[in-house]
This record gives C-alpha cells, structure tokens and sequence, in this order.
C-alpha cells in the first residue's frame, strides 16, 4: 500500500493553476463539488516514488479573506482538512500581484511549496530570479514550473515527498510586520493562546492577524470564546492608537506592509532585463536605492536634517533663551531672599530653562524623522543600509531599532525583538546606545552652538551622529567575529510604496516628542535641578565665610580703593568665594574625586559632574552646567550658560568635541539601561554593555581632545 500525502493547489486566477493540474493528473481527475456550495471541487492522483500524492485543485482567488465563496472554500479547506503540502501556483511574470496570497499562506502556517508557474514565458523575457536568496528570504522552496513544457513537474513532486517526510522543511513566519503591528499581534497571540480549544483549533497568529484586518468570520468565531472580551479591548486600542498615530487603521497598514514586504522581496532576488520600462516609484527607487548612489544620498539626507536643526533652530532657541535671560534678571531682582533666590534662579531657571531653550531644535529633528519615515525614505535607508550591515554580519532589520535609537534608546531596545535570531538581537543591542537619542541633542547644541560658527555647529553634528553609526558598526563586527560567529540570516526588508505623509500625522508625531519633552524637563529635570543646586550648596564652608568676610570688610575700610574700585573688588571677592563654598559642596568634593579620569580628556570637575549627573537623563547634562556655571558665577552682563561657557579659558573646540563624543558614546540614561537588562536578560551583558559604553567614549573623547589640540587649536 502506497502511503498517501494530500496536495492542495492553491493560486490566483490566471495563475496557470489548472493548467498545471491538467498536467500532473492528466486524465486521472474527478469533478465534484465542495459540501455545502456549488464551487466545483477538481481532485486527481498521481504516483511518486512509494507515494500517492492526492492533488485537489482549489479554486483561484487572490487572497484568504472570506469575501467570496471561492475565498471561503480555499480558506476552510487549508484550515480545516490541514493538507500535508499545500502547493501555491504563482504566476512568475507578476510576482508582485501573485505573492500577496503566498505571504497569507504563511500566515496560516500552511506545508508551502512555490510553484514559480509560466516559467517559460519568464525566461523569454530574460528575466532572472535568485531561487537560493528567495528561498533564504521567505523561507519557503521555489520551484520553477511550465504547465506548457512540463518544466519542473517532477522537481516540484520530489519536494513534496520531502516535505511530507520532512527531509526539507519551511521556516515558518519568517515575514514579520512592522514593530508596532507585531507588538498587537503578540498581545492577541498572548490572550489567545490562554484558551486552549481556540488556540488547538486554529493557529494564534492568524486569529490575531485576521482580527486586526476585521474579518468578519474570524470575528464571529472568536466571539463564541470567553477570551473575547480581553481580545476586543485590545482591538479597540490597537485601532484607536492606529487612527491617531498614523491616520490609518491595522487594516489598512497590514495591507501596505504585505505589499511592501513583496516589493523589497523581489528588489532582493529578481533581475528585470535593463529594457523594461520602469514606473515612477520604480524610477525613484533606481537612484535612492542604487548601489552607487544610495549610500552617499542617504549620508547627504541626514546632513541636510542637522543642518536644517541647526539653522532653523537657530532663531527660535535665541528668543527662548532671551525669555529665561530675562526671567533669570527679573527673579534676582524681585526676591530678596538669598536663599530663595538662588535656588530659583540659578538651580531652576538656569537648570531647566537651560534645557527648554532646545525644544525648537527637538521639534525640527522630529518632524524630519517622521517626514523621511512618512514619505517611505527610511526603509529604503534600510534597504541600503542592509548591504553594509551585511559586512558586519547583521542586515537592515537590525538598522529599524537603530534608527528608532536616534529618537530614544528605550523604544530602540524593544524593537530588537523583532530580530528573531539571539545574536543578532544582543548585538543590536548593543550597538544601539552608539546612535545617538534625542536626549543627547540639547548637549550637542550647546556645545556646538557655543563653540562653532552655524555652518561647523551643522556639520560637528552631522559628524557626532555619523562617529555613532560608524562605532555601531565596528562594535558588531568585533562581537560578531569574536562572541557571536556565524552567518546573518537574511530578511525581507520593506519597501513601502512612495508618498507624501499628511501634515497633520507629523505635526501630531512632532507634538508628542515636543510634549514628552516638556513633561521630563517639569518632572526629572526639575527635581534633578532642585538636587543638584542643594548638592553644590552645602555643606557650607564657615571657614570661607568667614574668610571672606574678614577681606571684605579690610576691603571696604581700606583708603587703598575709590568707591567703584571697591565695588568691583567685592564683586570679585563674592565670586571668588562662590566659587571656593561650591568646591567645598558634596557636589564639589565628588567633582574633585572624579576629576584625575576626566582632566585627560580635557574636561574640568564641573563637567565631569555634568556626565556623571547624565546617567540619570542625558538633559541633565544640560540643567547641571546651567546650574553649576550660574552660581561659580556672578557676573551680570554674561547671564546665558553659552557666553559662561565661552569665557572659560579652559574651554575651547578641542574639549568642546571631546565633550559631545563623550556623551554620544558613554551609557545611555537609567530608564533606558533598565529596559536593555529587561531585554537582554542576562547580567552579564549588562555589565558588558555599561563597560564597553564607558571605555569606548573614554578612549574616543580622549583621542578627539589629543587629536583636536593639534588641528583646531
Ligand atoms: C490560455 N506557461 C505558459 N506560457 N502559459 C501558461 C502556463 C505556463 O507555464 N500555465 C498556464 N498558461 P489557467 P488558472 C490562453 O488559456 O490554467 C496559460 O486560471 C488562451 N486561452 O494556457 O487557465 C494557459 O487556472 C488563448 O492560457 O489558469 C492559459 O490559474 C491564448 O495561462 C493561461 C493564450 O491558465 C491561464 C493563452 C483561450
């Protein structure tokens, strides 16, 4: 007895389904019609090896929705017979229209195998496709097959034999969507697999892929379980949360990313003839996505948005700082109280108002974002990122979370976990703390502002961000040779199609970075002000009270001085005394402990305390030299923390760029190293990851100082 193995053929109309059928049966089939509808059911068998391969030719639809009855009958036959292989005809000369039901045949988990039909006509064309890189990249066997000339019949029954027998097997989803869509299929995946007779019945992933496209039937069947209740909440929140954010819906986008991940799939193994005629996204694609031309528009891209930062930041951030100039002089002059005065304005004013006076800046930088990733640029930056990632042994997913990292390192974390590979995943994140996040900019500004003309302020930026990716780059190569050997497995990279984001979504985007922003500098930026102004004001020194108070008053009896030398004189001793009280603070002492690490990069205590008070937010660095600057300092003309910054002579462009290296490279805030423990999940690459972020800004701020002393000085 011939052991039997069930085959169904699945395909778009058109696609040569029943031709091919015609072929592999011949005369050996029965007509009959699917129970309960009147779609006629074709069934034959054929012999194979010790095999009797039953071979049902489902009816020709484009997708697996349950709109019409031949959709329906395709739909519960693979769900409810289960056939052992299940055999997806598609048309090779339209793989773009063809594919999108074989990415919905993986959704269901179905045995697949590709049948790359009209092969024949394909090579007339002169078209080619790379079978091995298509197969690596879907993770499914393509078999080039002709229905006209027989070509690949046997090729095709061989691997269903061997599929059956499992000698070869499919790798199971290895399409993924995008993070934020995969995070609601996870969720519904999560509630779903709690009732065991749903999750036996029908696979969870589709249930939950199927939900969020609103599929009535799938509806219906859900709603017969008591987890629907948990599946219903989260669906009204992932439909809210899409509406908002992106002015679609998980429909909608799940479509665009089915189509997008097609399109980056044959860019990645297809070779059209060069006289094919393109379209327009096509034409566009040619040059963004070009192996010559890509890498360099894609550098030029991220100079032009730090340039635009820079100049169109510029005026706004002037007016802002005018305003805390001016809120900072009133306050001194309306509260009498030293005590008070002080805290408020040289620990609140000066510390938060410090960072406020970025927020142009931060909004500019947003919107640029969210208008390269609106108008589909990024994933095609991914795309031609993918090959250099490749170089270093990962690919252009992991570049995603690198990107999300330019925003906030603690999102960048999480979107690691659609990098399904564990050494892929560690490396990621462990490069992510090297591109550079949002909190590090209002740093940047500072000191680039401060210490370069406009243009260079654009361009030290651009460069910042550029040392960062660069450094990425190198740290995963290292781990990659060193810790985690062998090859990266290769993924689809999406192409989604070109257009013009609406104003309203990135005006919306920009808000909620811009409001996220102002929350942190009212909550932990103004607490760590309040802390760190009480830190460098006491323990108060008597002896330097006293001191003082001796020289002022020899001072003010003196004959030696006139009226105004006197009070230049005094002006001079307070700040000198100022200065003297904040070395003695806590602050004071822990700056003079650290200073022996930091003075070889050409960093003085205060801004060693500065980078130490970074670890808990990076705007910290920001708040902590306004106030540290503000109370060394009494001088009334100078009252912005930049004219501070540029009459100390220790300061200049050497350590004013080791600076920003510094905090590019050293760890990311508190928040975020909690989340990248939480994802790692080990401790020791959370030691690894603090050690490695330490010594490598050390070393790189260290050799910028050296190296920027001899060019810039
Ligand atoms: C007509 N190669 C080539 N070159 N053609 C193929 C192949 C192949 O591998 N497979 C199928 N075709 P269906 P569905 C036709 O009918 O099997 C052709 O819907 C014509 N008809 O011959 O019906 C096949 O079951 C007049 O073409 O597809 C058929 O999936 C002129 O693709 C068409 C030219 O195949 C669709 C072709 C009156």
């Amino acid at each position: 007895m011939k052991k039997q193995i069930l085959v169904a053929l699945v395909g778009n109309p058109n696609s040569g389904k029943t031709s091919l059928f015609n072929k592999i049966v011949g005369a050996n089939q029965k007509v009959g019609n699917f129970s309960g509808v009147t779609v006629e059911k074709y069934e034959g068998t054929v012999f194979h090896k010790e095999y009797e391969l039953k071979i049902i030719d489902l009816p020709g639809t484009y997708s697996l929705t349950s709109y019409s009855p031949e959709e329906i009958v395709t739909r519960n036959y693979i769900l409810e017979e289960n056939p052992d292989v299940v055999i997806n005809v598609v048309d090779s000369t339209n793989l773009e229209r063809n594919l999108y039901l074989t990415t919905q045949l993986i959704d269901v988990q179905a045995n697949l195998l590709v049948a790359l039909n009209m092969f024949d006509e394909l090579e007339k064309q002169e078209t080619k496709i790379d079978l091995d890189q298509a197969e690596k990249l879907i993770g499914t066997h393509f078999i080039p097959t002709s229905a006209v000339t027989g070509q690949g019949i046997d090729e095709l029954f061989d691997h269903t034999v061997e599929l059956f027998t499992e000698k070869i097997s499919i790798k199971k989803n290895k399409l993924s969507f995008s993070q934020y869509l995969e995070e609601y299929i996870e969720k519904l995946v999560k509630i779903i697999s709690t009732d065991e007779e749903l999750s036996s019945k029908y696979y969870p992933r589709w249930l939950a892929i199927k939900l969020l496209v609103n599929d009535k039937d799938v509806y219906k069947t859900v709603r017969e379980y008591p987890v629907w209740i948990k599946v219903n909440h989260v669906l009204s929140e992932a439909l809210a949360t899409t509406e908002k954010k992106y002015d679609s819906d998980p429909e909608m986008m799940l479509k665009e990313e089915r189509h997008a991940l097609i399109r980056g799939a044959i860019k990645e193994t297809v070779k059209y003839p060069s006289k094919r005629k393109k379209n327009a996204s096509e034409m566009i694609d040619s040059i963004l996505i070009n192996r010559i031309t890509g890498l360099p528009l894609f550098i030029f891209f991220m100079w032009a948005m730090f340039q635009l930062t820079f100049t169109l930041g510029e005026t706004p951030m002037n007016w802002i700082e005018a305003f805390f100039g001016w809120l900072g002089t009133t306050a001194s002059q309306v509260i009498t109280e030293p005590t008070t005065r002080s805290i408020i304005v040289d620990g609140i004013i000066s510390g938060v108002g410090g960072v406020l006076i970025f927020l142009p800046n931060i909004m500019i930088l947003f919107f640029a974002l969210s208008f390269l990733e609106g108008t589909g640029y990024m994933a095609r930056a991914a795309f031609v990122i993918d090959k250099v990632m490749h170089k270093v042994g990962l690919h252009g997913k992991s570049f995603i979370p690198m990107i999300t990292g330019f925003g906030c390192s603690v999102p960048a974390f999480m979107a690691t976990r659609t990098l399904r590979n564990r050494s892929d995943r560690i490396t990621t994140l462990l490069i992510i703390p090297f591109m550079s996040c949002s909190a590090k900019f209002p740093v940047y500004i500072l000191v680039a502002g401060t210490f370069f003309s406009t243009s260079q302020a654009g361009n030290a930026l651009f460069g910042i961000y550029m040392l960062g990716i660069v450094i990425a780059l190198i740290t995963a190569r290292l781990l990659k040779t060193a810790v985690f050997k062998g090859e990266s497995e290769p993924f689809v990279m999406e192409l989604p199609p070109y257009r013009m984001p609406s104003l309203k979504v990135l005006l919306l985007q920009m808000w909620q970075k811009a409001s996220l922003y102002l929350r942190k500098a009212g909550t932990i930026i103004l607490g760590a002000s309040i802390l760190i102004w009480i830190a460098s004001n006491y323990p108060k020194s008597e002896e330097i009270t006293a001191e003082y108070n001796q020289i002022k008053s020899d001072v003010l009896i003196s004959t030696n001085y006139n009226e105004t030398e006197k009070i230049e004189v005094i002006s001079d001793l307070e700040f000198q005394e100022s200065s003297k009280q904040l070395e003695h603070s806590f602050v004071g002492q822990l700056g003079k402990l650290i200073e022996p690490v930091v003075a070889p990069l050409g960093f003085d205590w205060k801004l060693g305390i500065a980078l130490v008070t970074g670890i808990a937010a990076k705007e910290i660095v920001v708040s902590t030299m306004g106030t540290l600057y503000s109370l060394g300092d009494v001088d009334e003309e100078s009252n912005d923390l930049r004219s501070r910054l540029l009459e100390n002579p220790n300061y200049n462009q050497a350590v004013a760029l080791a600076l920003m290296v510094f905090v590019l490279l050293y760890i990311p805030c508190a928040a975020a190293s909690i989340v990248f423990h939480k994802e790692a999940g080990a401790w020791k690459w959370t030691a690894f990851y603090i050690s490695y972020t330490m010594t490598v800004a050390w070393i790189m701020a260290f050799l910028t100082y050296n190296i920027g002393k001899i060019f810039l000085l």
